[in-house]
């Protein structure tokens, strides 16, 4: 008796063993199911990757590691990085820019854009994108550009923060300078992996013209309206450029010589073609930007200089840039939606 209930018990066991298993194995299949059918999403779209292929710059994943709390770094870990291609993006847009907008607008649209940087709650970003924008007197045209673009970073799932270097006074416009204290400046918030360099008056038509940096520096500006959307001439970098950290820091940055309109888009094109870097475009189908229209304005007169500045790059570059930049910072304030830095330039030595 005592051996067959023993017996029996033990064949009790291995039916619930047996019954265990079989559960955990529906349980298994019905997880990958779901998180296979999820994958799919992002199959179709796997076309366009054409010419998006932005890998994940190896700095950023060293940085993912030295966010700033534990909390932070531990939950994106178990979320894992957003996808090569955000589910969120729609293609081309259709701009409007109504003459009433107000920044109490704007603001409002965008609650989870605190101080300028957002950064998507669902995944890691794949880069941390700092956008700097050179300013003087356009602020209608800002109000325009936060409108547009701070929807379109948040549907790319970037982490990013926007920046708008503001010239003080009335000293020759400086655009390249600017945007040399802007770079030096965000880095001192935070380790910024990539650098999208961006005229105020120029908004993008199309979402899947990702704003990060590629393996070489990036023209995100093929096509513009008033230019019937066609590159304005062969080795064009001017408008909107995407470098990372590195390569901006390897050319050592802009010029600070070019005070007016004119010419240093194309003294950091001769910069980075010396070092061996290649400029990289999106297809023109989706680098399209509406420029808002304007005139030129007072205090960015055409640099006469220019041609002669441009000459002297291959002796020049080391020696003037992100080395040598001296300004007054004069405040940096953060508003809701931008940091914006304002730098006085007029004690430095001018060529006018
Ligand atoms: C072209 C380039 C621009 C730059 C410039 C020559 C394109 C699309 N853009 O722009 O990148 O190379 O030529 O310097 O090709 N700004 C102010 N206030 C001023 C003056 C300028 O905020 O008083 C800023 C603003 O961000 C503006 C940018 O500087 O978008 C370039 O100036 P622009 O728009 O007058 O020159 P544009 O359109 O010819
Ligand atoms: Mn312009």
């Amino acid at each position: 008796m005592a051996l067959s209930s023993y017996v029996f018990h033990l064949f009790y066991k291995f039916k619930v063993l047996v019954l265990v298993t079989l559960c955990l194995m529906v349980l298994w299949a019905t997880f990958s199911y779901f998180v296979n059918s999820r994958q799919e999403i992002s199959k179709p779209k796997s076309m366009l990757e054409n010419f998006r292929k932005v890998t994940s710059l190896e700095d950023s994943q060293k940085e993912d590691k030295m966010e700033s709390t534990a909390a932070v770094s531990t939950l994106k870990s178990f979320q894992g990085p957003c996808p090569t291609v955000s589910p969120y993006l729609r293609g081309a847009i259709k701009l409007t820019f109504k003459a009433s907008l107000t920044l109490e607008e704007v603001e409002k649209e965008n609650p989870q854009v605190a101080k300028g940087r957002y950064h998507p709650m669902e995944c890691s970003a794949l880069q941390h994108v700092a956008i700097l924008i050179p300013h003087r007197n356009r602020e209608k045209h800002l109000l325009y550009l936060l409108e547009h673009l701070h929807p379109f970073l948040q549907r790319q799932q970037l982490d990013y923060g926007i920046y708008v270097i503001h010239q003080a006074g009335n000293t020759k416009f400086n655009r390249a300078k600017l945007l040399n204290v802007g770079y030096l400046e965000a880095l001192k918030e935070a380790n910024w992996d990539c650098f999208i360099f961006h005229d105020v008056d120029l908004v993008p038509e199309n979402d899947f013209n990702i704003y990060m940096c590629d393996r070489q520096p990036k023209h995100l500006v093929v096509g513009r309206n008033n230019t019937g959307y066609r590159l304005r001439y062969r080795g064009y970098f001017g408008g909107v450029t995407a470098l990372t950290r590195d390569q901006f820091y390897k050319v050592n940055g802009f010029s600070n010589n070019y005070w007016g309109w004119g010419g240093e888009d194309d003294d950091l094109r001769i910069r980075v073609e010396m070092q061996k870097m290649r400029v990289v475009r999106p297809s023109a189908d989706v680098a399209r930007y509406t420029m808002i229209f304007h005139k030129r304005d007072h205090g960015n007169e055409e640099n006469g200089e220019r041609m002669k500045l441009l000459r002297q790059v291959s002796r020049t570059w080391k020696t003037d840039g992100l080395n040598s930049c001296s300004y007054k910072l004069l405040s940096v304030e953060h508003y809701p939606l931008y940091v914006n830095i304002t730098v006085d330039f007029s004690m430095q030595p001018k060529i006018s």
